[in-house]
């Protein structure tokens, strides 16, 4: 069937959707912009949890007569402090867009999407999934999900109840290569225990960029005080460069070698600490002969910067040590950007070893998380295990269980075996990879179900469009907080949902598990749920509702104490079995980048802005409205690249690579390295029913092509390479 609708049927359904989107509501500006004569009748305090990014501040929401007035940082949550970030605020405007989806809807067969009542949409998904796991087994049937904890207890739980192991979330997009690099050394992540560090090298990690509150706090202090040095290795002279000590502009993709080089440096001199290597690490001397020949010379050649620099940064966090530390990074270096994103997480993980910095004060800190008790059996039955592998595993062992690789099911679809995939809060299609090859391998598929709160560019290819209330608007599982101080929290509902036809995730999952015939595994509702959660470690719902957190007795973090490595050894692998069993170097090693942009061409990177949340919130028009103001979806080029293709600022440039081409205004300026453009990466929304943001900027997975990292199977979001052109020229 075709996934393209027409004009004319998206015509229909959006003038139906925006009439009731429209309907008999107060949306939040105009209700603090125009607050009613007579006073708030009722008004009311609720704590929850943003849903505008992954971070899942603690807030607490001000509501007047059963409407959302203001949002407030909760600031006993440690993710947010007492902040929030403009996004946050923003994003509240979710609940009251006009963009949002109000009523399930079904592709017909002329490709148009029409409205379906609830029990029709369940009859037929549930039809069509049992028949689909009949005939092809539960191998067949694969669930997405953007890996939040409500939908981390549904989603794996409604997965495994159809039999079926294909679970993921969308981390082949995010920090696939970088968590499972750190998984497979140390033994998982850690963090930079920056606001005591004497200096932390940050790279292709902008904390004013990709927003979380508190950690801009901190970084924010630590500038102001002074003491420590700050080091932005990055292509970009990104907002955190502002506030920091040093910029080092470094060729993208080659940051491997910069780390290869540190790390020749300090062992060379012997300015690693020996006793903690000795005691701690395994594979050290197979590592100090590998990285005999990284020269800083043999480096700069690669990444651009130059030797001496290389080997004065290797020197200066040495003599800061163990205060010192590589910070762990998030997406754009080697989250997911890479053919070597994996062993450049590796590369972190060994330089900090060669610091003897776990655990210390300002070093690399690894801390625990909290766990809740088992549910009770009767009421909370756990499914059985699928009986089979899960898609992907085989090819990518090394991708970090709790994730996988979410492109495996492209693939699978791709290759006519993938037959029913199912998203939740996932704008896969637009972000994890090509969207053009997404669409393709979505059309292969018999049953695309896509659970949201608008029409988004997945949506816009799935069969069956459920619209789920606002983060607003209902009661979640609860939220376990781990680090140094262990926590609970919860999100919960501040108001009455705004649109009937809108329903919750837990009696989405309810009501379609009984359609399935697997409702024993759902029978509770959510309230039921958090109950049950918080009694296995002796709180209840309203305890946890006073403040929206609660601190749990739980951690047993330390400075000073090394931390256990959750690795084969128990120690530090520098030299992994795993890893060569899974085909790739044992030894951590250089691999270079895949593409490399030929004459004429420009290496092409992507960041966060501010006030944008990866592809969602370019439906919210106060955050869009700052985007179109100043321009923000403009392709950046350096000055000297600009002037010789003859670029003037705002000038309207061709953008193309292997894949695709776009026009888009460029930003001249000095802040980004030559040879280099980097464009934001919320832009380019191609969903008309997402008003806002249609057709605005760019979308830069559009120029990338699909492939997979070797070992874990992420996206390679910056292997291309691109050509500039002004228009009219
Ligand atoms: N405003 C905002 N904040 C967010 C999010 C959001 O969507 N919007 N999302 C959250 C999430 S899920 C994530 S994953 C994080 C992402 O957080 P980050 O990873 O910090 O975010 P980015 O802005 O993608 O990348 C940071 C910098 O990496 C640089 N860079 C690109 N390629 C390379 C390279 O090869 N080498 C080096 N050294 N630098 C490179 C870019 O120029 C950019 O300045 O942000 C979180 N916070
Ligand atoms: N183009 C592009 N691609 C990207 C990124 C980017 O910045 N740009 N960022 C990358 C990164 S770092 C990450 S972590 C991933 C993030 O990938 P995703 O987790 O898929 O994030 P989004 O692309 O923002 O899409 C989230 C979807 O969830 C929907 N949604 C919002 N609130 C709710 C809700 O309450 N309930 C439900 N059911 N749905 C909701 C939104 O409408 C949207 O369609 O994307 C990666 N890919
Ligand atoms: S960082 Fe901003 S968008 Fe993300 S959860 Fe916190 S307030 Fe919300
Ligand atoms: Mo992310």
């Amino acid at each position: 069937m075709s996934r393209q609708m027409t004009r004319r049927g998206f015509l229909r359904a959006s003038a139906a959707s925006a009439a009731l989107a429209s309907a008999g509501v107060a949306g939040l500006s105009g209700c603090s912009s125009a607050p009613a004569e007579s006073g708030p009748k009722e008004t009311k305090r609720v704590a929850t949890l943003c849903n505008g990014c992954s971070n899942e501040c603690g807030l607490w929401v001000n509501v007047r007569d059963g409407v959302v007035h203001t949002l407030e940082g909760n600031p006993d949550n440690p993710k947010s402090g007492g902040r929030m970030c403009g996004r946050g605020h923003g994003f509240a405007q979710m609940t009251y867009s006009a963009d949002r989806l109000t009523q399930p809807m079904k592709r017909m067969e002329n490709g148009d999407f029409e409205p379906i009542s609830w029990d029709d949409a369940y009859a037929e998904i549930a039809e069509k999934l049992t028949g689909i796991i009949a005939e092809h087994g539960p191998q067949a049937f694969a669930f997405i999900r953007d890996p939040r904890p409500n939908i981390n207890f549904y989603g794996p739980r409604f997965t495994a109840a159809l039999g079926s192991a294909n679970i993921y979330t969308h981390a082949a997009a995010c920090n696939l290569s970088l968590q499972s690099g750190y998984r497979h050394t140390i033994g998982g992540g850690f963090s930079a225990d920056l606001a005591n560090a004497k200096m932390v090298m940050f790279i292709g990690r902008s904390y004013a960029d990709g927003i979380t509150p508190a950690d801009m706090k901190t970084f924010a202090n630590v500038a102001v005080e002074g003491d420590c040095k700050l080091v932005i290795v990055d292509p970009r002279y990104n907002n955190s460069a502002h506030m920091a000590d040093q910029w080092v502009p470094i060729v993208p993709g080659t940051d491997l070698a910069f780390l290869l080089a540190m790390s020749h440096v300090l062992i060379e001199e012997e300015l690693y600490d020996k006793k903690f290597v000795k005691e701690h690490v395994l594979g050290f001397y197979a590592f100090k002969k590998e990285v005999e020949q990284f020269t800083p010379e043999w480096a700069s050649e690669i990444c651009g910067v130059d030797a001496k620099t290389i080997a004065t940064l290797a020197r200066e966090m040495a003599e800061a040590a163990p205060a010192a530390v590589v910070e762990p990074s998030w997406r754009a270096a080697f989250g997911c950007a890479h053919a070597n994103s994996f062993m450049t997480a590796r590369a972190v993980a060994a330089f900090n070893a060669l610091l003897g910095n776990y655990g210390q004060e300002g070093g690399a800190l690894i801390t625990s998380s909290p766990s809740l008790g088992a549910l009770p059996a009767d009421k909370f039955p756990t499914p059985p295990a699928a009986q089979h592998t899960r898609v992907g595993n085989e090819e990518y062992p090394l991708a970090v269980q709790g994730f996988g690789t979410n492109l495996a099911v492209l693939k699978a679809a791709l290759e006519g075996s993938m037959k029913a995939v199912f998203f939740y809060q996932s704008n896969a299609a637009k972000g994890y990879a090509n969207p053009a090859v997404w669409a393709e391998g979505l059309a292969n598929v018999d049953l695309v179900v896509d659970i949201d709160v608008q029409m988004s560019e997945t949506a816009m290819l799935a069969d069956y469009v459920l619209p789920e209330c606002s983060y607003l608007e209902r009661l979640e599982a609860v939220y376990l907080l781990g680090g140094k101080t262990h926590q609970v929290a919860i999100r919960d509902k501040a108001i009455d949902v705004i649109h009937p036809e809108t329903r919750p995730a837990d009696q989405i999952f309810r009501e379609l598990s009984a359609a399935c015939g697997v409702g024993q595994y759902f029978d509770f509702t959510a309230e039921e749920l958090v109950e049950a959660q918080l009694g296995t470690i002796g709180l209840t719902i309203d305890e946890l509702r006073e403040k929206g957190i609660v601190e749990l007795p739980t951690s047993d973090f330390k400075y000073g104490k090394v931390p256990t490595f959750n690795t084969p050894s128990g120690k530090i692998e520098l030299f992994s079995v795993t890893i060569g069993r899974a085909g790739l170097s044992p030894v951590i090693t250089w691999v270079d980048r895949k593409v490399h942009p030929q004459e004429g061409e420009f290496y092409f990177v992507g960041g966060k802005q501010s006030i944008q949340s990866h592809t969602m919130t370019t439906s919210i028009e106060a955050l869009m409205d700052i985007s179109k103001t100043y321009d923000l979806e403009r392709l950046w080029m350096n000055a000297a690249d600009a002037a010789a293709l003859g670029i003037a600022e705002g000038d309207e440039v061709e953008i193309s690579s292997s894949e695709y081409t776009d026009t888009v205004h460029v930003h001249v300026t000095e802040r980004l390295m030559p040879g280099v453009v980097y464009a934001p990466t919320h832009y380019g929304g191609s969903s008309p029913y997402l008003t806002q943001g249609y057709e605005f900027g760019i979308c830069t997975p559009n120029f990338v092509p699909f492939d997979m990292e070797p070992g874990v199977g992420s996206t390679m979001s910056q292997e291309v390479a691109v050509k500039i052109r002004k228009v009219g020229a």
